[in-house]
């Protein structure tokens, strides 16, 4: 997959730990070439001699706007680079919930243009000629969209075939749909659950025992305990998840 994102901090999409996408599964994942990305900076595409690429709000008010020529020139210029075709999308609050199901949607593009906004925003005129997939991460307000990106980046990354160590740990991932679990309960088949608890060694810390059945090596009890223990947590903590009962 190709991601290009486009904003005016392109340092903070490094890919050289100690950077946020240098570490861990992003980063291995990029040596394996399984992904790459470019940050291109926005400002490059600015016109005027100090390469603005904000203005003041027409109406007034606090916080400058981002102009509607270097976003749409930098889209243009950076879209021309590929001949894969890019799903746009524009980070924003004012976006659809990323979710689970959002991430595996676009883990399946070959290509992603991300354009992260600044300042209290960008042209609408802009955004609607370009019509951009809007995503928000959550009800909070980020000082920009590039936090955002990194998020949806990392999400995004760790589903690409060849990402993960562990090939199938996605599947039982929070919010993965309950599927293999399907046979233990068809209530739960399809459910997006949060993840059950995890024990390593030793197996007593601080008078703590790990669960019995974690150790008595019956794959299919092991299984099950599991499927239930998410169940249990995703009704007490997102009861919003389980749904109708
Ligand atoms: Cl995508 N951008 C900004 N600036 N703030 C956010 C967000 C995005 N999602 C939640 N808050």
């Amino acid at each position: 997959m190709l991601i290009d994102i486009l904003t005016t901090f392109p340092e903070m999409f490094s890919a050289e730990a100690p950077a946020a996408l240098g570490l861990s599964i992003p980063a291995r994942a990029r040596k394996a070439s399984v992904v790459e990305w470019h940050a291109t900076n926005i400002r490059d595409y600015a016109t005027d001699k100090h390469q603005k690429t904000d203005d003041r709000p027409f109406g007034g008010g606090p916080g400058m706007v981002m102009m509607c020529q270097p976003v749409w020139d930098a889209v243009m210029a950076v879209e021309a680079k590929d001949p894969r075709p890019a799903r746009r999308v524009l980070l924003t609050p004012q976006g659809r919930p990323l979710t689970q199901g959002l991430v595996e949607e676009l883990a399946k593009e070959p290509r992603l243009l991300l354009i992260a906004g600044h300042y209290e925003g960008i042209d609408e005129r802009v955004i609607e000629k370009l019509s951009p997939l809007e995503v928000s991460i959550g009800d909070y307000v980020l000082s920009g969209g590039e936090l955002a990106a990194m998020v949806l980046m990392d999400a995004v990354i760790r589903l690409l075939p060849g990402s993960l160590g562990a090939e199938d740990s996605a599947e039982t991932d929070s919010f993965s749909a309950a599927e293999a679990v399907g046979k233990f309960g068809k209530d739960l088949a399809g459910r997006r659950l949060l993840d059950c608890p995890h024990y390593t060694r030793p197996r007593e810390w601080m008078g703590m025992a790990v669960p019995e059945i974690l150790i008595s090596g019956d794959h299919e009890k092991v299984a099950k305990w599991r499927l239930e223990q998410r169940a249990e947590r995703t009704r007490a903590r997102r009861p919003d998840l389980m749904g109708p009962e």
